[in-house]
């Protein structure tokens, strides 16, 4: 079964929406298999965003990820993946409609609340980075026959 990372960033914790964006992936029907309320140590942000480290705002976002603890998560499901970046939105909320995370809670591209996987592989490297083996458990929900066919 497919799974993704996401983490409600420091902007998410500190205006209080964790609860909120659990229930989102909650009652869309996929399944939390790793979760941790955790600080971010800079190298792992630095790991995490190094795709971007020749970008100008690389060192404000490092700044940002590490300033203040985040919500760390695993969930699986059939197209989680993509259909997590569709429930998150767009990259700048402005741009990102009502009822998405992003476009319900955020205004700037650098505060939009939460981070998930862009592709399926990435989503492997990211859960390997942020999760070891034994912090995710695997696990059936009692509704997974009213989810899937
Ligand atoms: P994504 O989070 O939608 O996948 P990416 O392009 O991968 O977007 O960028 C990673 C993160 O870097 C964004 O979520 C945002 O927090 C930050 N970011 C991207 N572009 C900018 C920018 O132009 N200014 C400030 N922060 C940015
Ligand atoms: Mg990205």
């Amino acid at each position: 079964m497919e799974r993704t990372f996401i983490m409600i960033k420091p902007d998410g914790v500190q205006r209080g929406l964790i609860g909120d964006i659990i229930s989102r992936f909650e009652t869309k029907g996929f399944n939390l298999v790793g979760m941790k309320f955790m600080a971010v140590p800079r190298e792992l942000a630095e790991k995490h965003y190094g795709v971007h480290k020749e970008r100008p705002f690389f060192g404000g976002l490092v700044d940002f990820i590490t300033s203040s603890p985040v919500v760390a998560m695993v969930w699986e499901g059939e197209g989680v993946v993509g259909s997590a970046r569709t429930l998150i939105g767009a990259t700048n909320p402005i741009s990102s409609p009502p009822g998405t995370i992003r476009g319900d809670y955020g205004v700037t591209i650098g505060r939009n609340i939460i981070h998930g996987s862009d592709a399926i592989e990435t989503a492997q490297t990211e859960i390997a980075l942020w999760f070891s083996e034994g912090e995710l458990a695997s696990w059936e929900s009692c509704a997974q026959g009213w989810i899937y066919e």
